[in-house]
């Protein structure tokens, strides 16, 4: 989010852009239509997904599109919400975070991976929304938090990187969702499934009017598998406080020969929990600069050169929470 706020510099980086970008929209056949000018209810069919037969022995994989899309979704936050009300609604998560579909082998590993501090509440309705929307897709995933540990300046890429890292130590996930705690969905056709290449989902966001804010956009939520995040090195390490980072990361994309992949923007849509600026993730004044050095710098930094202390891992009921202290801007760790 950068790039939107200075718009010489975008004229200068542009011809990063443009030729590389294409969109590859998902067809997804919707195969219990209901009048689509109605929005459904999330949890509506959920029901039918949880009663499903458990199968014995070998399962048949499901099929290619999963008869539970519903199609675009009424998002309002309910009142009263707490984990608990959550934990019920969903009782085939198991912990952690987990879900595979009882009555067939599902076709796709998707972790999800989620930066987070200090942002409880919005949290709590991301679980609410996005462990159904999930479940209707067939999906055997899991969720992970990477909960920066301390105050120092936040730092989100280098928090998905730490994220991608830990999910690979527990599953071969096939691919991972980068996600904003902030951005729920509006369409379960919008499949949490990987592209042949870097998938930048949130093309529809209500903040920018349910538009591309620029080409190159990239933030909010993206999807990658292990060969696409490795290929471009990961994310960048250095992006500390809000912005920037994520048009590095679309600069990497291009330096590293891939292209962007998008859902239609019917389905791309998504509704930003309204939050003011955090403490601690302050707009970083050098991400304009930092910008213009991503070609010489992406292969030394990302993936290879990641340092963090490991904190804790908890299996809670609705998601993997991973603490870790990514140190700061210094490059202190604060433990060894
Ligand atoms: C935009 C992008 C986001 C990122 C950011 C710049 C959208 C929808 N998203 O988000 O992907 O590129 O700009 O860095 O345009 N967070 C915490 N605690 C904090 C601060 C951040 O948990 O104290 C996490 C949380 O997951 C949040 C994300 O970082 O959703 C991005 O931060 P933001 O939501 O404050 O920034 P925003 O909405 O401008
Ligand atoms: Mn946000």
């Amino acid at each position: 989010m950068a790039l939107l706020y200075k718009e010489g510099y975008r004229k200068r980086v542009a011809y990063f852009f443009g030729i590389f970008y294409k969109s590859e929209p998902t067809s997804v056949v919707l195969i219990s239509p209901r009048n689509l000018s109605q929005l459904g209810d999330i949890y509506e069919n959920l029901s039918l997904i949880s009663k499903s037969a458990v199968r014995e022995g070998v399962l048949p994989y499901c099929p290619e599109t999963s008869p539970f899309i519903g199609g675009p979704l009424r998002v309002v936050l309910p009142e009263n919400l707490s984990l608990e009300d959550v934990v019920h609604k969903n009782p085939y998560v198991t912990s952690g975070g987990r879900y595979k579909p009882s009555d067939c082998e599902s076709t796709h590993k998707t972790a999800v991976i989620i930066p987070h501090r200090n942002r409880e509440q919005h949290l709590k309705y991301l679980l609410y929304f996005l462990h159904p929307f999930l479940q209707r897709q067939q999906l055997n995933y899991g969720i992970y938090i990477i909960h920066q540990a301390g105050n120092t300046t936040f730092n989100r890429a280098k928090l998905l990187n730490v994220g991608f890292k830990e999910a690979m130590k527990d599953e071969d996930w096939d691919c991972m969702f980068f996600h904003d705690v902030d951005l729920i969905p509006e369409d379960d056709r919008n499949l949490y499934t990987c592209d042949r290449f870097p998938k930048h989902a949130s093309i529809a966001m209500d903040k920018f009017g349910y538009k591309l804010p620029y080409k190159s956009y990239f933030g909010g939520v993206s999807a990658l598998t292990p060969e696409h995040y490795m290929k471009m090195n990961g994310f960048p390490n250095n992006y500390w406080g809000w912005g920037g980072e994520d048009d590095d990361i679309a600069i990497r994309v291009a330096l590293s020969g891939m292209l962007i992949s998008r859902p239609s923007v019917q389905f791309g849509r998504y509704k930003m929990i309204k939050h003011g600026h955090d403490k601690g993730n302050e707009q970083n004044p050098r991400r304009f600069n930092m910008l213009t050095k991503t070609r010489r710098t992406w292969k030394q930094d990302g993936m290879n050169s990641l340092q963090y202390s490991f904190i804790s891992k908890e299996l809670l009921p609705l998601y993997t929470n991973i603490t870790v202290d990514i140190g700061s801007e210094k490059g202190i760790m604060h433990r060894t």
